[in-house]
C-alpha cells in the first residue's frame, strides 16, 4: 500500500466561503472599488502561508454581463495579489442574482440560520415549515449552493482539498459528492452549533444535517458545538454517533473541535510599526489621567452591545469615584445595514449612549466614544495595545478573534480581558479572562470593578496564561491541523477500500 501524493508544501487548497476575502461595490458602469473584508474567516485566512489558495465565493455585487464579470474577475485577482503580498493566492468569484442574493443571503442565511445558530430562534413568520417565504429562500438556499459546487468543479484537479465555510454552505459538501466522490472535501462551522433542540427547530432540520454529513470532515470551533452536532444527527437521523464522528451505512464522516487562531505575530510586528507607535502616542494622550475600556465588535445582535453598555452604566452608577477616571471606546463596524433589525440595533445603540454621555458626561469628558466603523489595522492594533480593560460580552459567538487579538497586542501593558462564557474563547481563554454571563448586567458591572482594581501580579499571571494560548495557536495552525486531518481521513477511507 502506498500512501497518495499528498504534497506537503503548497498543496492546492480551494477555500470556499460565502465572501471573497475581497470584496466589490459597486461605484459606476464599470467600476467597483475593491476592500479587503472584515471579519473573522477573513482574518484567520490571512494568516495562512502554506498553501496555495484559491478563494472561492461571492464578489459581492450583481454582475448579469460575461464581459462585466471578466473585468471584476481580473480586478480582484489584482486586488488579492497586492493585498497577500502572494502571487499564489487566487480569487475566484461566483454570481449570484439579485432575487438569488436576497432570498439565500438576505433570507435563509442571516433571517434563519445566523439567529437560531445563536439561540435566537427563528423568526416568526417563518415557524410553520409550510408559509412559502420559508421554503422558497430554502429552495434559494439550495440552488446557491449548487452554483458555488459548479464552479468549485470547474476549478478542482485532482489532488486538491475543499475547504468549505460556515453556516451559508451547509449544502455544498452534498453537491460536491454528487460531482466527484473522491474529491476531498471538509466544512468548518465559524459560529456555534446550537444544542439539537434548537436544531430541531429548523424546518429543514434533516437534509442540511444530512448535507454537511457528505463532507469526510466537519469541524467545529469548541467539542461542545462538535457534541452538539453529533447529538443532532443521532437524535433527530436516528443515526450512530462514535467517538471519531457519525456513521451513516457504513460510511463515517468525521467530527472534531478545531479551534481557530490568529496570526498573532503580525499583531506584535505591528505595535513596532511608527505609525503605530505614532497613533499609541496620540492615544495616550487623549485619555492621560483615564483608564481606557474598549469594546471592537460587528455591530450584530449577537455580540451584546446594548447589554455591555447598560453593565458600563451601572458600573458608573454604583463609582462615582470612577466618573471622568474611565471611558469606554466602543467601535462597532456596521453591517447588513439593510436588514430593519439591524437598522433598529444601531438606533437603539446611539439613543442608549447619548442617554448615558447626557448623565455622566461633562464639559470636558464623555464616558463613552462610540463609532460606527472599521477601523484600519494599524489604528485597531495601537487601540488594543493602550487599552486596560477589553469588554467581550457577546450573548453567543462561535469563537471571539477581537479577544484574542487584544491579548496579542498587550504584552507590555498587560491588560485584562471581560469575556462572555457564551463566546467559545471562554473555552480557551477562561482561566486568564475574567468571565462573565453577559445577561446579567450587575455581574458583568461588579467584573468592571474588579478588572479596574486588579493588582499588577494577578493580571501580569492572567495575561501569561492567555499570550501563551494565543501565540501557540494561531491559524496558521489551525488551518493546517484541519486540512492534514482531512487528508488523513480521505487516506483511511481508500486504505478501508483496499482492505
Ligand atoms: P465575526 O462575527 O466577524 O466572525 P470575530 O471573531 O470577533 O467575529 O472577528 C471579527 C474580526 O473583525 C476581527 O478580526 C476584528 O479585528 C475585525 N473587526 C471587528 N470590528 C472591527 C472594526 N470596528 N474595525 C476593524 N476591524 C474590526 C465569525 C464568528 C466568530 C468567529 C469568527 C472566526 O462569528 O465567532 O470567531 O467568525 O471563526
Amino acid at each position: 500500500w502506498e500512501r497518495p501524493d499528498v504534497r506537503p508544501f503548497r498543496q492546492r487548497l480551494l477555500v470556499v466561503a460565502n465572501r471573497l476575502p475581497v470584496s466589490a461595490v459597486r461605484r459606476g458602469e464599470e467600476s467597483w472599488s475593491l476592500e479587503i473584508s472584515a471579519g473573522g474567516l477573513v482574518s484567520a485566512l490571512l494568516g495562512v502561508k502554506e498553501f496555495e489558495a484559491r478563494w472561492i465565493g461571492w464578489a459581492g455585487v450583481n454582475v448579469p454581463d460575461e464581459a462585466g464579470q471578466r473585468a471584476l474577475t481580473k480586478a480582484l485577482a489584482e486586488k488579492i495579489r497586492e493585498a497577500f503580498y502572494d502571487s499564489l493566492q487566487r480569487c475566484i468569484p461566483v454570481f449570484l442574482d439579485e432575487d438569488i442574493v436576497h432570498q439565500y443571503y438576505n433570507g435563509y442565511c442571516n433571517n434563519i440560520l445566523w439567529p437560531l445558530f445563536h439561540y435566537l430562534g427563528l423568526p416568526q413568520e417563518d415557524r410553520l415549515a409550510t408559509t412559502r417565504s420559508f421554503q422558497s429562500q430554502f429552495a434559494a438556499y439550495k440552488k446557491a449552493n449548487q452554483m458555488f459546487a459548479a464552479v468549485v468543479n470547474e476549478h478542482y484537479e485532482e489532488g486538491d482539498v475543499v475547504w468549505c465555510h460556515d453556516y451559508h454552505l451547509m449544502f455544498l459538501p452534498k453537491c460536491l459528492k454528487e460531482y466527484n466522490r473522491k474529491m476531498k472535501v471538509g466544512w468548518f462551522l465559524h459560529t456555534p452549533f446550537p444544542s439539537s433542540e434548537i436544531h430541531r427547530t429548523l424546518p429543514s432540520r434533516s437534509e442540511l444535517l444530512h448535507a454537511v454529513l457528505a463532507a469526510d470532515l466537519v469541524g467545529f470551533h469548541t467539542y461542545d458545538y462538535a457534541r452538539h452536532f453529533v447529538s443532532a444527527c443521532t437524535r433527530i437521523l436516528g443515526l450512530e454517533g462514535t467517538p471519531e464522528g457519525v456513521e451513516d451505512q457504513g460510511r463515517l464522516t468525521r467530527v472534531a473541535a478545531f479551534p481557530i487562531g490568529i496570526d498573532s505575530e503580525r499583531f506584535i510586528r505591528a505595535l513596532d510599526v511608527p505609525q503605530v507607535q505614532e497613533h499609541i502616542r496620540e492615544l495616550k494622550e487623549r485619555f492621560a489621567g483615564r483608564k481606557v475600556m474598549l469594546g471592537v465588535d460587528r455591530l450584530d445582535m449577537i455580540k451584546g452591545i446594548p447589554q455591555k453598555i447598560l453593565a458600563f452604566e451601572k458600573f458608573l452608577e454604583e463609582n462615582p469615584s470612577w466618573h471622568e477616571k474611565v471611558v469606554l471606546l466602543q467601535i462597532a463596524v456596521p453591517t447588513r445595514t439593510d436588514v430593519p433589525e439591524y437598522q433598529k440595533l444601531t438606533s437603539q445603540v446611539h439613543e442608549i449612549v447619548g442617554r448615558i454621555n447626557g448623565r455622566f458626561g461633562t464639559l470636558t469628558a464623555v464616558p463613552i466614544h462610540h463609532l460606527d466603523r472599521s477601523l484600519d489595522f494599524h489604528a485597531l492594533c495601537a487601540l488594543y495595545a493602550v487599552t486596560d480593560v477589553a469588554l467581550v460580552t457577546s450573548l453567543r459567538d462561535g469563537m471571539n478573534l477581537v479577544s484574542y487579538e487584544f491579548v496579542a497586542c498587550q504584552d507590555a501593558k498587560k491588560g485584562v480581558l471581560i469575556l462572555s462564557e457564551f463566546a467559545g474563547a471562554a473555552q480557551s481563554l477562561g482561566a486568564g479572562a475574567i468571565l462573565v454571563n453577559p445577561w446579567n448586567i450587575t455581574e458583568v458591572a461588579a467584573s468592571i470593578d474588579q478588572a479596574l482594581n486588579m493588582s499588577a501580579e494577578e493580571r501580569e499571571k492572567r495575561h501569561q496564561h492567555n499570550f501563551v494560548h494565543v501565540t501557540n495557536h494561531t491559524a496558521q495552525e489551525w488551518a493546517e491541523t484541519f486540512v492534514s486531518e482531512l487528508n488523513d481521513t480521505v487516506v483511511e477511507a481508500q486504505l478501508r477500500i483496499r482492505q
